[in-house]
């Protein structure tokens, strides 16, 4: 048994679209727990402290303008290794070629606004849960 914690969000699109719901069905359909949620807002400084590893890149202001569109939903996701399950779920950053199957494949094109956010490694998993729910379990 290996239980992780992870990150995940719906992004602004998500909320938008309606497709909160959806996301947290596949989630729990899957097997995970949804362990804490909340609507929240994320203002630019949390945005940029969240993807400092993209900030070199070309995209980051429009990566940024997005995630601070609008709500997003947050949620602490618990179960047998919650990290990788959660990033097969969400499927690749692409929803262009992300497969059928996956959230990104089966409701979205454009790479900007790919409606989840999942964290990528346990120890992104750590750092990211810190900021969005403070200290606590790992
Ligand atoms: N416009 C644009 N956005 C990108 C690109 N690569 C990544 N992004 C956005 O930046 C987010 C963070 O990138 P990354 O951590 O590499 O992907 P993720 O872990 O699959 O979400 C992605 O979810 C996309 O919304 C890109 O090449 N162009
Ligand atoms: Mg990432």
């Amino acid at each position: 048994m290996a239980e992780e914690h992870t990150l995940l969000i719906v992004k602004p699109d998500g909320v938008r679209r309606g497709l909160t719901g959806e996301v947290l069905r596949r989630v729990e359909a899957k097997g995970l727990r949804i362990a804490e949620l909340r609507m929240d807002r994320v203002d630019r400084a949390l945005a940029e402290e969240q993807y400092a590893e993209h900030r070199d890149k070309p995209f980051f202001g429009e990566l940024v303008d997005f995630i601070t569109s609008g709500d997003v939903v947050v949620a602490r996701v618990v179960g047998e290794r919650a990290v990788s399950v959660l990033r097969t779920l969400m499927g690749p950053t692409d929803p262009a070629t992300a497969p059928p199957g996956t959230i990104r494949g089966d409701f979205g094109t454009v790479i900007t606004e790919n409606l989840v956010h999942g964290s990528d490694s346990p120890e992104s998993a750590r750092r990211e849960l810190e900021l969005f729910f403070g200290p606590g379990d790992p």
